[in-house]
């Protein structure tokens, strides 16, 4: 039997509800980060404001959902992975108020509001990132090491993956990319790194936070790297097939740029296919677990399935 068909029907047997996970999940991610987060009215007030807006304009909070999912496959508590979870929130959010500003991606909407600049101004737009960016560190001290995984291992490992190897190495090779022709080996290192990079480091941080095993890790690794290369294979799917009302994004803006994207060099059939195989992947790369990483199967099965 194929993972991704075990996993269905292990999904049947023990009743594991996604939605009940999400809804949970992201209320305790919100009330955390509102607590984490000076309040608004903390002076310089326009820059909490800033900071605040975007981290609570929606997003569909998918990082720190991975940390939480990881921590709880290998028996690790919430709280101790809550820091962490928070912390790729807010750098995942710095990531897209910069890709949105003119200079970069130059968008006006992003989860369904105006972008950062359209309402602070593009000023405070770069510091409301570089705020978002220095606050992740500033909740990740707050978690604590372990036997396994130093405090120092854990900060490494966000700093890493959203350093000038990873995160920003994929966003200058996109900005690059433009207008240029690519190959699919091209678009696979933006994609890895641009994307994958981030959602990857959070697996691997929820199952540091429970002080996992190296099989774990392995497995928290492989399975990062597949969920989060197929999450942008969809994404550019998306960006051709939904409305800018259903991503909350302005659609169709690859193909406007001229961007090297899946579906651009392979088709959308294709794309698709890419994108279920990679999501195969990341399925059989839970197979240590024996059934015990639900949330994580329900999480890849729900990305592939996503419809913003
Ligand atoms: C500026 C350093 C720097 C990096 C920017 C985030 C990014 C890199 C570019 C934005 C465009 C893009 C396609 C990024 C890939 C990651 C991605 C698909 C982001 C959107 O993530 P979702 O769908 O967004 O999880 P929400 O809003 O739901 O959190």
């Amino acid at each position: 039997m194929s993972a991704s068909r075990k996993s269905k029907s292990a999904h049947k047997q023990n009743r594991f509800s996604l939605d009940a996970f999400l809804a949970s999940s992201t209320a305790s991610v919100n009330a955390a980060l509102d607590r984490f987060l000076p309040a608004e009215q903390t002076k310089p007030a326009t820059i909490h404001k800033a900071m605040r807006y975007s981290l609570f304009a929606g997003g569909k909070r998918m990082r720190p959902a991975l940390v939480l999912a990881a921590a709880q496959a290998c028996g690790g508590k919430e709280v101790d992975a809550m820091p962490l979870a928070c912390a790729v929130e807010c750098i995942h959010t710095y990531s897209l108020i910069h890709d949105d500003l003119p200079a970069m991606d130059n968008d006006d909407y992003r989860r369904g509001k105006l972008t950062n600049h359209k309402v602070f101004g593009e000023g405070i737009a770069v510091l409301a990132g570089d705020a978002l960016l220095t606050q992740a560190f500033e909740i990740a001290a707050q978690a604590k090491g372990w036997a396994r995984y130093s405090h120092r291992d854990l900060i490494r490992e966000i700093a890493v993956a959203s350093g000038s190897l990873q995160l920003i190495a994929g966003q200058v090779a996109d900005l690059e990319g433009e207008g240029k022709k690519t190959s699919v080996a091209q678009l696979k290192y933006i994609h890895e790194r641009k994307t994958s990079a981030l959602l990857c480091c959070s697996a691997r941080l929820g199952g540091m936070s429970a002080n996992c095993t190296e099989v774990q890790l392995k497995a928290l690794t492989d399975f990062g790297y597949h969920v989060g290369l197929a999450f942008q294979v969809i994404d550019d799917i998306l960006d051709v097939t939904q409305t800018s009302e259903k991503l909350g994004k302005t659609a169709g803006k690859d193909t406007k740029a001229q961007k090297a994207t899946y579906p651009s060099i392979v088709g959308l059939a294709k794309s698709r296919r890419i994108a279920a195989q990679l999501t195969e992947k990341a399925f059989a790369s839970l197979l240590p677990f024996r059934g015990r990483a639900e949330a994580l199967e329900a999480l890849a099965d729900f990305l592939l399935k996503r419809e913003s």
